[in-house]
């Protein structure tokens, strides 16, 4: 069976984008625990300004959410990425084989760089390799999916390049792994600004349902929605109507349906916005009751990740052993 990796930065409050796009399809996937790898990518977290206890209270939290959403240890390995040394013996190796151009080219680095800039920080080193310690974490593995929303798309094809280039210069060492995102949902907007992605560190929360958000946030979250004006009614439109699409991609995400076939059932933008607030509150609801009895108990959450990064070491250290081989480094 085609083993799958994934994770999740612990830099802000899990949001509804990572639930659709990504975490979603982690719980579909029925596994067993070597075959199903799923990390709070906690290294990741330190490639931007942050607060030491902030990542530490976010990587529990990041466990947490995950467990209550249906990764169960018996089905699949959770684990925190930095109790796992092997990602990054792993990405010194890839450093070595990655070019300087092709990270700048990234446009995740672009952005963040820029913006690390305008605050007037400096541009951390591991801002730019980041996607080189991303391809360890997935390479490591042997992983051969990633399941991941359609941000993460030029990452994976960045590791898919190295993989390829370390296989042809030292001999067969990698699996090169394909990215998977769902039919709906791979790229949830920011509900103020449906031109900018809901990702979980961007300051301004208005526009973000939490996993966290209670029914009342939720709701009024998703009524303040912006929409686009045009009079030809409920659209399924992209690009001319990314706010409208945006809300019919969320309700089809949550309901099974069609977002192009849903907007025919809407005459006007309240009904729409009532339905999607319905389906949301719903989605999210078991989640929040599994997440309050798992909180109240945070060493089983600390000892799921314990014996998951076991795991996750025992399969990460054969593969890594043999690209330290493959590379020219002697044994020790
Ligand atoms: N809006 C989204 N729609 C669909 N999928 C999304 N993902 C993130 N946002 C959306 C997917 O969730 C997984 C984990 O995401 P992440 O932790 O790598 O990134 P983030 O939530 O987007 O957090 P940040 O810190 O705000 O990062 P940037 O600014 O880099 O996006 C991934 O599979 C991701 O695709």
């Amino acid at each position: 069976m085609t083993r799958i990796f994934s994770g999740i930065k612990p830099t802000g409050h899990m949001t509804l984008g990572n639930y659709l796009g990504a975490v979603r399809q982690w719980v579909a996937a029925d596994r067993t625990p070597d075959d199903a790898l799923f990390c709070v990518v906690d290294l990741h977290a330190l490639t931007v300004e942050h607060e030491p206890a902030r990542v530490r209270r976010l990587s529990r939290q990041a466990a947490t959410l995950l467990l209550a959403a249906g990764l169960e240890p018996q089905r699949c390995t959770l684990f925190v990425q930095s109790h796992v040394d092997e990602h990054t013996r792993l990405a010194y190796l890839l450093e070595c084989t990655a070019t300087d151009g092709e990270l700048r080219r990234m446009i995740q680095y672009k952005e963040k760089a820029a913006k690390a800039q305008a605050a007037g920080d400096g541009v951390r080193l591991s801002l730019l390799t980041y996607p080189v310690l991303m391809a360890a974490d997935i390479l490591a593995y042997g992983a051969g999916e990633v399941p991941v929303g359609e941000d993460q798309r030029q990452h994976v094809e960045l590791t898919r390049d190295l993989a390829v280039r370390f296989n042809q210069r030292y001999g067969h060492t990698f699996t090169v792994p394909k990215a998977t995102h769902p039919a709906v949902a791979a790229r949830v907007m920011d509900l103020q600004d449906p031109a900018s992605k809901m990702g979980k560190s961007h300051e301004n929360g208005s526009g973000i349902v939490y996993l966290l958000d209670e029914p009342g946030v939720v709701r009024k979250k998703v009524m303040r929605a912006v929409t686009d004006s045009g009079d030809d009614g409920v659209v399924y439109d992209r690009e001319a109507r990314p706010g409208v699409a945006n809300l019919l991609d969320i309700l089809g995400a949550c309901t099974g349906g069609d977002p192009a076939a849903l907007a025919d059932g809407y005459s006007g933008y309240g009904a729409l916005k009532r339905d999607v607030a319905d389906a949301v509150v719903e989605l999210l609801r078991p989640l929040q009751e599994r997440h309050a009895e798992l909180a109240a108990d945070p060493a089983q959450v600390d000892k799921a990740l314990r014996e998951g990064a076991g795991r996750a070491r025992e399969l990460a250290r054969p593969v890594v052993d043999r690209a330290y081989e493959a590379i020219g480094l002697l044994a020790p």
